[in-house]
Parts: structure tokens; sequence; C-alpha cells
């Protein structure tokens, strides 16, 4: 299996709780390793364009709003077919769906403020990561 990179966002619900370590945690435990991370408050407009991919969805406005209310931290994960493991290690976007273990069992407070985000194919993990990041900024 080739190493493989994704992108991941720690959401504002949990880094108002204090859990950018906690979740940090797991992600490493699961073999993933941060290459690249910032703290960053987006603005409204920066959050409509990174999830401009649902923008015809009923809750676009609230997740938007939801993105730019805080802090969040971005960063980018480097492992074996980390992109699966990530999605894996993060749960199902509903918490009462999300299995024993995960980051959304163990963190989220709702379908929408579920604590982490994380690419979900390799093209969307590429576009993800040119988004917040420039390649000399990611430290493999
Ligand atoms: P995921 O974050 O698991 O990839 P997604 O891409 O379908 O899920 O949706 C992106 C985010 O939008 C999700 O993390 C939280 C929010 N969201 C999804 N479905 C929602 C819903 N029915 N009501 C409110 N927010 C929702
Ligand atoms: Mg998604």
């Amino acid at each position: 299996m080739a190493i493989e990179r994704t992108f991941s966002m720690i959401k504002p619900d949990a880094t108002k709780r204090n859990l950018t370590g906690a979740i940090t945690k797991m992600l490493e435990d699961a073999g993933l390793r941060v290459v690249a991370s910032k703290r960053v408050h987006m603005s409204q407009r920066e959050a409509e364009a990174f999830y401009a991919v649902h923008k015809e969805r009923p809750f676009f406005g609230e997740l938007t709003e939801f993105m730019a209310s805080g802090p969040t931290v971005v960063q980018v994960l480097e492992g074996e077919n980390a992109i699966a493991k990530n999605r894996e290690v993060m749960g199902a976007t509903n918490p009462v769906d999300a299995d024993e273990g995960t980051i959304r069992k163990a963190f989220a407070q709702s379908i929408g403020e579920n604590s982490v985000h994380g690419s979900d194919a390799p093209e969307t993990a590429k576009e993800e990561i040119a988004f917040w990041f420039a390649e000399k900024d990611i430290v493999g």
C-alpha cells in the first residue's frame, strides 16, 4: 500500500472544548502522521469556498456559519492508506451512527457540530490540501 496524504480539520466545536490534542492523539494512534498543521479562524467566504461542493444542500448556510464561528486546526496527515484510515478513525458523519473508538463517537455533538473533517477521495485530498497549504509548508 502506498504512502498517501489527506487533509483533516479539527472543527470549531472541538477547538472550543480544547480537544485539539486529544483528537490529534487519536489520529496518531491510528498510524497517521501530522506533516503540516496550523490554527485558522476562517471567514464566511473561505468556508463557502472550501465547502462549495455542498452549496446546493439545505444545510450549507448552517455549515459555513459554523465553520466560520471559531478557530479550526487544519492539518495534512500522511500514512499508509491515509484517506481511508482517517475516515475510519473519524467515524460516521452523524455521531449517533459512529462506531465506538471513533473521534465522532467520542466528541461530536451533533451531525453539524461533528468535531472533524476529512477528505473522502484522492482528488478531494489534493484540492483540500492545496486550499490551505503551500507544498513548502508540508514537511514529511
Ligand atoms: P462528512 O463530514 O462525514 O464527509 P458530508 O461531506 O456529507 O459529511 O457533509 C459535510 C458536513 O456538512 C458534515 O461534516 C456536517 C455537515 N452536514 C452534513 N449533513 C448534514 C445535515 N443533514 N444537517 C446539518 N449538517 C450536515
Ligand atoms: Mg465530506
